[in-house]
């Protein structure tokens, strides 16, 4: 069996939840850096990912989108025996796909919409549209705060798909809304993400690109300095 290739940037948070997983469920990928600047590369990129999403894996000349469909399918044909982040219990997978989709669409989401708006040029930003993401996210980290309760991992005591997903959103959602006082579920989850080695070793990889993210002010000192001058 051929490795699948796997298309990427190391800032994208996209992409650091699938290399968390990758590196949870052991699987070896061989890795291309997209450079979407260039029109050639973007449109052979474009035929394969048509909402010019990453990452994109190619698998056997196969394109396989969407990180959680990505992660799902790695699991199926390509993980040893024994690593897995979806359980094979129909139930609990099922409350692992919950919350994987609740940390893409309501802290994921937001997150970007702030990158969005900070990509924009000033005058056309928009102030509305950062308030509603911004209560958003508040929104979001109550309700996972409240989740977390008799809890380890985002789905219970495993390490699973949905943790994978946490782990980029809320990294780079706390650069632009802070946790606030009294989630402290969340704030000890925070750090137990950190520290786990598969999102240590993503955070590390995205370093010498951390000055490249238009959010960087509000990255914590641990994990980027800002040049002096
Ligand atoms: N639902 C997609 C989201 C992927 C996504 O939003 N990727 C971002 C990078 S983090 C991207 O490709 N943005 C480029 C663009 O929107 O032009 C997934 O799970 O793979």
């Amino acid at each position: 069996m051929t490795r699948p290739t796997l298309h990427y940037h190391p800032l994208s948070s996209y992409c650091h939840k699938l290399l968390i997983a990758l590196d949870e469920l052991g699987v070896e990928v061989d890795k291309q850096l997209l450079n979407l600047g260039g029109p050639a590369e973007r449109a052979a990129f474009v035929a394969q990912s048509p909402m010019g999403k990453m990452p994109l894996l190619v698998d056997e000349g196969r394109p396989v989108l969407e990180t959680s469909i990505i992660i799902e399918h790695l699991q199926r044909c390509h993980a040893p025996a024994g690593r897995a982040l979806i359980p094979a219990d129909p139930e609990q997978a099922l409350e692992v796909r919950l919350w994987d989709r609740l940390f893409d669409l309501y802290v994921m989401t937001p997150m970007q919409a702030h990158t969005a708006d900070l990509l924009r040029p000033p005058g056309e930003r928009d102030p509305v549209n950062v308030a509603k993401a911004r209560e958003g996210l508040l929104t979001a980290y109550a309700m996972i705060d409240r989740h977390l309760e008799g809890r380890t991992w985002a789905a219970g005591e495993a390490f699973t798909l949905a943790d994978c997903a946490a782990a980029p959103s809320l990294f780079y959602a706390v650069s632009y809304v802070p946790l606030p006082a009294g989630h402290g579920r969340l704030a000890a989850y925070f750090e137990r993400l950190m520290e786990r080695p598969s999102v240590a070793r993503t955070v590390d990889q995205a370093r010498p690109f951390f000055r490249f993210f238009p959010g960087r002010a509000g990255l914590s000192r641990r994990f980027y300095v800002p040049e002096a001058g």
